[in-house]
């Protein structure tokens, strides 16, 4: 009895302080949702047509086959998709063939036998690398006598295995199920990304290769790896192998060989991901230069060098010559169409110090502007790499900058919440852009922040008040009864346009690496960062919040089960728990 009261006390008083946090720790509301059965189960995210029957039907694991369809394009020789079918018929029926003992006490119901997978169009793809223009759709029905999953590519066909382990349940019996569906899916946005950053902390190959399998899980298709920064240089280039032997926190066993980065790289492409690396100049370059000598701008403390370096020394053509080298090397280490060259956060006090550096600013023209020789910097980096064949994504501040840019430049929105001015003015400008402004998660609240990150619309340009000038700029008279023009001028003509939002070519999370290690970061990202990877995938409309939480649970028991340490939404429970 008197337990029972201090229980009572106890939880009065968690309920207040809960009460307290809510109200001054996190401003942010979350709502708390009651666990019910979403008529689409565990499906995450959610694909673009489900249409899910009544009628179930047996699976049993030693006579279940996946198999390639006859008139496949794709055959035995695809290991992409052999080695899928084998993964994913581990994840549904166990890594061991089981005998056929589960029997199911329910007479009547029939058994499925067969996934038919069916690449449809004449190149499967199989070899190659997936791009931001890859197909991604497929098609898959599940019936008697089999289910068949239709796919133009493999892209389609990866996805498409997920979805087909995702509609597998255990009926109240243990007994695994299905029930008869047709799925057609696609995803909204073309690219869908994780950025890990390892130079903060080393991420073991390991934890990287573990989180690709999660992204694939969840459809995420690019890993943004912001391999190097100030903090170490685990890149080990054939180029320039001082840049990690010196750089990196250790010279063997805190860097990535050549034989790691094509692993990641393979692993990656096994499951439809591609990989886009990081290497952010002019800022953010603190350990390139313990094995460059002269790459970095010397600071001075009035007329004599301090002994502390700044950003990269953008006056000296020593410079370009290494830059020119590195991003060859880079280009071809690296498949993938696009580099990131990040360009961020440039911090100006150290090229103020710096008389060559005043000098060279005069001689220019520059003045005091030192955005102005950023750019200059900028420019010269992205002519160098558009010589290696690669596109190339840049942070927004090179945009803001005012650099002149390739047209399929990909602009990285950062700055600023969610519905997003910047992302107004970019896609004006007519440049491709990404979202990650609203995806930091690696700023972690005591809230369900899943909430905040899934109520996010990439598209919605229309949340910051502009004010709006450009059509009223009274000096420019004309003969005419001008005030007709300016009284017609609508503000809402100004929110993005249609073709604006098509330059939205999607988003990234963003798990940056100064509180993360591998002891960490996979249940820091996971199941935060599937939210992402709904609003990503999904049609606009789905925003059921109450139906999220509820697939998003199981979603989350599923990575558990499937040995991925994906932290709780809330207080709950899962069938098998982690171990
Ligand atoms: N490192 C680099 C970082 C960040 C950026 N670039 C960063 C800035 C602000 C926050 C989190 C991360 N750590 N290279 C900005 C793109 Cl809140």
């Amino acid at each position: 009895m008197i337990t029972t009261l201090k229980f009572t006390v106890l939880l009065l008083a968690l309920g207040f302080c809960r009460g307290l946090l809510d109200n001054y720790i996190d401003e942010e509301e979350t709502e708390a949702l009651d666990a019910q059965a979403s008529k689409f189960g565990s499906l995450w995210p959610l694909p673009q047509k489900v249409q899910i029957s009544e009628v179930s039907f047996k699976l049993t694991g030693s006579s279940f086959k996946i198999v390639d369809a006859k008139e496949s394009s794709a055959g035995p020789s695809c290991s992409l998709l052999q080695d899928a079918y084998r993964r994913y018929y581990e994840y549904m029926f166990g890594s061991t063939k089981k005998l056929g003992l589960s029997k199911s006490r329910r007479t009547g119901t029939s058994e499925l036998t067969e996934l038919q997978v069916w690449i449809t169009s004449p190149d499967s793809e199989c070899d190659g690398y997936p791009s931001v223009t890859s197909d991604e759709s497929y098609e898959l029905s599940v019936d008697l006598p089999f289910a068949v999953l239709k796919a133009p590519k493999v892209w389609g066909a990866l996805h498409g295995l997920e979805t087909f382990s995702q509609l597998v349940y255990e009926d109240e019996y243990g007994a695994k199920s299905v029930n008869a569906t047709t799925i057609s899916d696609f995803p909204r946005f073309a690219h869908r990304g994780i950025l890990l950053d390892s130079s903060r902390h080393f991420l073991p190959i390991k934890v990287i290769l573990a989180n690709l399998e999660t992204m694939a899980m969840n459809k995420f298709n690019v890993f943004h790896w912001h391999i190097v920064d100030d903090q170490s240089f685990p890149y080990l280039s054939r180029t320039f192998p001082q840049l990690s032997q010196q750089g990196a926190y250790h010279p063997y066993t805190h860097v990535y060989t050549p034989a790691d980065v094509k692993m990641v790289i393979e692993f990656a492409r096994l499951r439809g991901i591609r990989v886009i690396p990081e290497f952010d100049t002019p800022g953010h370059t603190q350990s390139w230069g313990k094995g460059q000598t002269d790459l970095l701008t010397p600071c001075y403390s009035g007329s004599k060098p301090s002994g502390t370096f700044g950003p990269v020394n953008p006056i000296l053509n020593t410079t370009y010559d290494f830059m020119n080298q590195f991003f060859k090397e880079i280009s071809t280490v690296f498949p993938d169409a696009y580099v990131h060259l990040g360009g961020d956060e440039v911090d100006f006090t150290c090229w103020k110090s710096n008389p060559d550096i005043q000098q060279f600013m005069e001689q220019h023209g520059f003045g005091q502007d030192y955005s102005k020789l950023e750019s200059f910097y900028i420019q010269r980096l992205l002519d160098i790499v558009t010589t290696t064949n690669k596109g190339y994504m840049i942070w927004q501040e090179v945009f803001d900058n005012g650099v002149k840019l390739k047209p399929d430049t990909v602009v990285h929105v950062w700055i600023g919440g969610g519905s997003n001015e910047e992302m107004e003015k970019v896609t004006a400008a007519g440049y491709t852009t990404i979202l990650s402004a609203p995806w930091y998660l690696d700023l972690i609240s005591y809230a369900q922040d899943w909430q905040k990150y899934y109520k996010v619309e990439p598209l919605n340009f229309n949340g910051y008040q502009t004010l709006l000038s450009t059509p009223w700029y009274l000096n420019r008279i004309s003969y005419g009864q001008d005030w007709h023009g300016y009284y017609k001028a609508d503000p809402q003509d100004f929110k993005g346009t249609e073709e604006q939002k098509k330059l939205v070519i999607g988003g990234e999370a963003c798990l940056w690496g100064e509180y993360v290690d591998a002891t960490n970061l996979t249940p820091r990202l996971w199941p935060r960062a599937s939210a992402v990877a709904e609003r990503l995938w999904s049609a606009k409309e789905v925003t059921d919040i109450s139906d999220a939480f509820n697939r998003l649970s199981m979603h989350r028991c599923r990575m558990v089960e499937r040995g991925i340490p994906a932290e709780p939404l809330f207080s709950s429970y899962c069938p098998r728990e982690y171990k």
